[in-house]
């Protein structure tokens, strides 16, 4: 590497430092990478990938793998275009490095088979969902719950590698923590999160320009999808339960695509008095349901996601269903009514 490394980078206390150096180690000496981000894309896992493509591109090939479009509000992010929806050939790289992201099936199912047929392959997870201890089989791996944003924990990588903090660079590790913590309003906003905010500013990045582009560029579909979602509301349980739906038909009647649903949980989430919210939305196959779950109280619903064989954090987490509505709706609220009586 041409960069001086910086040897007194201080760690917050909840990352190891040798996962940590073996991580820098693995990726520096690798000169073929393959950037994968997690299927449903994020502004975190998107601009975590973007940032390490723009300090290695130079020096390295970098290839970088997402199963599904990049949403329209992180298009303004240089280079996003360069995400390759279709898996290369695995065996072209020396290391795979997973970003915000712990084991390859949530990554695609076209990568769990690649690694499957490829054992030898060299994985480092670099994550921040708890359970991704019991993930990937990796060469090296960060994982770091207490970080707000996996960008956060990218940050300390580029520091430790002595990267110049470019603007391009700190919009897109900017992107990374202002959307994983709604805008440092999340519990998951902390000191350390709001200091390598503030290290990021000193490039000289115009926040209000990135927030403009993720949060102040709605195309019109945007929002007839969300006033259709709006009338589908339904509260459970005294009001502790609030819950929207997307249908296939919904997208299809307001020109919507599924990029422009990432935020809409953030409805239900904002009513008075509601613990747990709900987006179901349901898949093209109409057989299957992807559920959204945000807590803002004290129950876990990466628990209860986890119930369903999916995941997330303990404030916010996700999992598939098959099943009519009715069904799903069920099973949900059923486990949800539960949770709220503990
Ligand atoms: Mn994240």
């Amino acid at each position: 590497m041409n960069k001086n490394t910086n040897q007194h980078l201080s760690l917050p206390a909840t990352i190891s430092e040798s996962d940590f150096n073996a991580v820098c180690d693995v990726l520096s000496a690798a000169k073929n990478i393959l950037i994968a981000s997690h299927y449903n894309p994020d502004g975190d896992t998107l601009g975590a990938a973007l940032a390490l493509y723009y300090f290695f591109s130079p020096e390295k090939e970098i290839t970088l793998y997402c199963r599904d479009n990049v949403p329209y509000n992180y298009t303004f992010l240089p280079g996003s275009h360069l995400f390759t929806k279709e898996l290369p050939d695995i065996k072209q790289f020396d290391v795979i490095a997973l970003v915000d992201v712990g084991s390859a099936e949530r990554v695609s199912e076209d990568l769990q088979k690649a690694l499957e047929r490829n054992p030898n392959a060299r994985v480092v997870v670099i994550d921040h969902h708890p359970q991704s201890g019991d993930g990937e089989p990796s060469i090296a791996s960060v994982i770091d719950p207490e970080a707000g944003a996996v960008g956060e924990i990218i940050y300390y990588i580029l520091k430790k590698m002595g990267a110049e903090i470019t603007k391009e660079i700190a919009a897109a590790l900017y992107t990374c923590l202002h959307t994983d913590t709604g805008g440092f309003s999340y519990s998951n906003t902390s000191d350390r999160i709001m200091k390598v905010a503030s290290e990021l500013l000193q490039s000289g990045l115009k926040v209000n320009e990135v927030t403009y582009e993720i949060y102040e560029n709605q195309p019109i579909a945007q929002l007839k999808l969300i006033s259709k979602t709006l009338s589908s509301l339904e509260l459970k349980f005294n009001g502790k339960c609030a819950s929207i739906f997307v249908t296939q038909e919904d997208y299809k009647s307001t020109g919507a695509n599924v990029e422009m649903t990432e935020r809409l949980i953030n409805f239900p989430r904002s009513i008075k008095g509601a613990e747990v919210a709900l987006a179901f939305r349901q898949l093209k196959n109409l057989k299957e349901y992807k559920i959204s779950l945000r807590s803002s109280g004290h129950i876990d619903v990466n628990a209860l996601a986890r119930l369903f064989g999916g995941g997330g954090h303990t404030h916010a987490a996700g999992c598939t269903l098959t099943g009519a509505l009715d069904e799903v709706k069920q099973k949900i609220y059923t486990a949800v009514e539960r949770a709220l009586k503990n």
